[in-house]
């Protein structure tokens, strides 16, 4: 664990938090304790986390949710599944990590999501989203067909429930009558706000604007369960009429009770134990605040859904920009909204990452070639194929990561079809804070498979606008890969020049071993080729491979070495062994990059050199390898 100082969390800052170091010790307090602990908890999270950063909003909304789960639940026999698992943090606090916390997505400290190896109550991993009905519903099968009597609660966001995934989970766990108890979490906010037509639904729900109407058709579909129908009537009167049936989870096969203002402990409570007494598949709607408690994040939920360390007083958030620098992020959205400017054809689609993406800027000039399908990788790749069949050029902005949720379509419905769609892939490699869930190094090997896809990787700023361009104007899939990191500010921004296609640059002649770099780690070859009298060659492309540039410098040099973010299982090194052999060539050959494993979470610089991608580590494997 990093050497980070614990919250002054003592008894006399936070009387009553102090005292839980587990849930048990949570079940001990009266219920009139719990309003204060909520306090308590909201506070030690906002001073906690304007330390660390992390994910602020989402964990003050769901707060009281999560107090009255570990009260009423047995944890850990009863298994809680987090949706995501970003707001999880209350969890962790209320679990016995509440010391911890100063640790929280740090170098070798908790992770920001729940973890299985990390806590008997993390009972199962996440960080992509909508996972958590299918997860619960299958630990739900499997206490009944095992013969145990333990319960399963999945907790999901509006946001969550924008995923197909979410809907498949329910469209099983409806038809069986599996006891499972689905929390809906609803702040009207994925990371921006929320989209699509069950957003629209939810909200209606809430506003009333249906409730009369649905009252008596529900009432019958609920007279079919007895139980639950006293159920229904036993909980309406305990929240005073607040409980309204939702007909689209019922039809699905869900009792459904809510919508409950998701902050009154409470109403939480009553209508909780009630849901308790009741078996098969339920779904309780709550509604929540984001940011609940923090002005700031009230205001600006979408800001400090993930954030850096602050000023709890005034929500001014810590500067990490390095002068001169840009992101890679902010290079593509400069590029998009230039490109757009010139060509209305060109329709910029993200699931729901218009912030973290870099589509601020194109929605706001853009918004009728703007599409933000809620999180719906799947959709979002197969919407751009059909865009791009009428003429449209589609360019799909993705991280690395999420893409994984998107490989069938990106294959089977963009790639097989030769389609025109540019994939922009954001944090691509390392990703830091977030860890082993959102690393994206797997991206290189899942395409570089993909007949006829060109696979790019760009080694500074100016290059990643002649890879974009070139990318755009190829007419099938292209993807131009890059990472959450920043390079020095291009000159000025470029939409016209392209590169010729699978050619790469040789930038610097030297002896004996030759540096073949694919993308952003050119910038730690440099200097270490230049002190080792290395030849050094941007390779631009990972697909198609420049055959004739690696057969030249294996004839040239008696080592080469290639440099890559990303798993050198099936990556771009990988790509240049094959060549190798394929072609009889017997250069001795060193692949650098992640090893074969989810890398560890931290700043990117502590995860690079976590696996010997820091300069001092490439120069050593270098310098050993050359001597061998
Ligand atoms: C498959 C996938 N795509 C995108 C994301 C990025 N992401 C993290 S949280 C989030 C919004 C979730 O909204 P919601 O479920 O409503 O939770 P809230 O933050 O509002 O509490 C998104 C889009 C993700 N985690 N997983």
């Amino acid at each position: 664990m990093p050497d980070s100082k614990p919250l002054n969390n003592t008894a006399s800052s936070f009387p009553i938090l102090a005292r839980i170091d587990s849930p048990a010790d949570l079940r001990e307090l009266d219920e009139s304790q719990l309003p204060e602990l909520a306090d308590e908890l909201r506070e030690f999270l906002l001073q906690s986390l304007s330390k660390t950063g992390g994910h602020l909003a989402s964990g003050l909304g769901s707060v009281e949710i999560t107090i009255a789960l570990h009260y009423l639940f047995d944890t850990p026999r009863d298994r809680l599944v987090w949706d995501v698992g970003h707001q999880c943090y209350p969890h962790k606090i209320l679990t016995g990590r509440r010391e911890q916390m100063s640790s929280l997505r740090q170098h070798g400290g908790l992770s920001g999501f729940p973890k299985i190896g990390e806590s008997e109550y993390d009972h199962f991993g996440a960080g992509h989203s909508s996972t958590s009905i299918s997860a619960a519903l299958g630990m739900a099968i499997a206490s009944e067909a095992q013969g145990l009597d333990n319960r399963t609660v999945a907790i999901i966001g509006d946001g969550g429930m924008t995923a197909g995934m979410a809907y498949e989970a329910l469209n099983h766990g409806g038809a069986i009558d599996t006891d499972l108890l689905v929390i809906l979490n609803d702040n009207e906010m994925s990371i921006s706000p929320n989209v699509g037509s069950m957003s629209k639904y939810l909200s209606s729900i809430w506003s009333g604007k249906i409730y009369s109407s649905l009252r008596s058709g529900s009432k019958k579909v609920l007279r079919r369960i007895p139980s639950a129908w006293e159920l229904a009537r036993r909980a309406e009167e305990h929240v005073k009429g607040m409980v309204t049936p939702g007909t689209l989870f019922e039809e699905l096969g869900f009792s459904y009770f809510g919508p409950i203002d998701g902050h009154n402990l409470g109403d939480l409570l009553g209508l909780i134990r009630n849901l308790q007494h009741l078996s098969g598949p339920r779904m309780l709607h709550i509604v929540t605040r984001k940011g609940k408690g923090y002005p700031p994040a009230e205001e600006d939920a979408c800001k400090f859904h993930g954030v850096g360390p602050f000023d709890p007083e005034t929500g001014i958030v810590k500067s990490s920009g390095k002068p001169g620098f840009q992101s890679y992020t902010n290079i593509f959205s400069d590029w998009l909204v230039a490109r757009g400017e010139r060509d209305d054809k060109l329709h910029a689609i993200t699931p729901a990452m218009r912030e973290g993406s870099g589509l601020v800027k194109f929605s706001e000039q853009f918004p009728e070639r703007y599409h933000d399908v809620g999180i719906a990788e799947q959709h979002a790749v197969t919407l751009a194929a059909g865009m791009a069949c009428e003429g449209l050029k589609p360019v799909v902005a993705i991280y690395s990561t999420f893409l994984q949720r998107g490989y069938d379509q990106f294959l089977h419905d963009v790639a097989v079809q030769g389609l025109d769609v540019t994939f922009a892939v954001d944090r691509a490699g390392v990703v830091g804070a977030d860890g082993a869930t959102h690393t994206g190094n797997f991206d290189i090997a899942f395409s570089r498979c993909v007949p006829d896809v060109l696979l790019m990787a760009p080694s500074s700023g100016d290059e990643m606008f002649k890879l974009l361009n070139t990318a755009y104007q190829y007419p099938g899939p292209a993807m131009v890969r890059y990472p959450r990191d920043s390079v020095a500010q291009p000159q000025k921004v470029d939409v016209d020049n392209c590169v010729e296609i699978g050619k790469a640059v040789q930038r610097r002649r030297g002896k004996r071993t030759a540096l073949l770099v694919f993308g952003s780690l050119y910038s730690l070859a440099e200097p270490i080729a230049e002190e080792l009298d290395l030849s050094l060659v941007d390779m631009r492309f990972v697909k198609p491979l420049d055959g004739d540039m690696v057969e030249t410098l294996a004839r040239e040099h008696e080592f080469l070495v290639t440099l890559e973010d990303a798993s050198v299982v099936g990556g771009a090194g990988s790509a240049v062994l094959e060549y190798l052999s394929d072609h009889g060539i017997g250069t001795r050959l060193l692949r650098l990059g992640l090893e074969d494993c989810f890398p560890s979470q931290g700043s990117r610089d502590e995860v690079l050199k976590d696996y010997g991608l820091d300069p001092a580590s490439i120069r050593e494997a270098i310098v050993k390898f050359s001597e061998s």
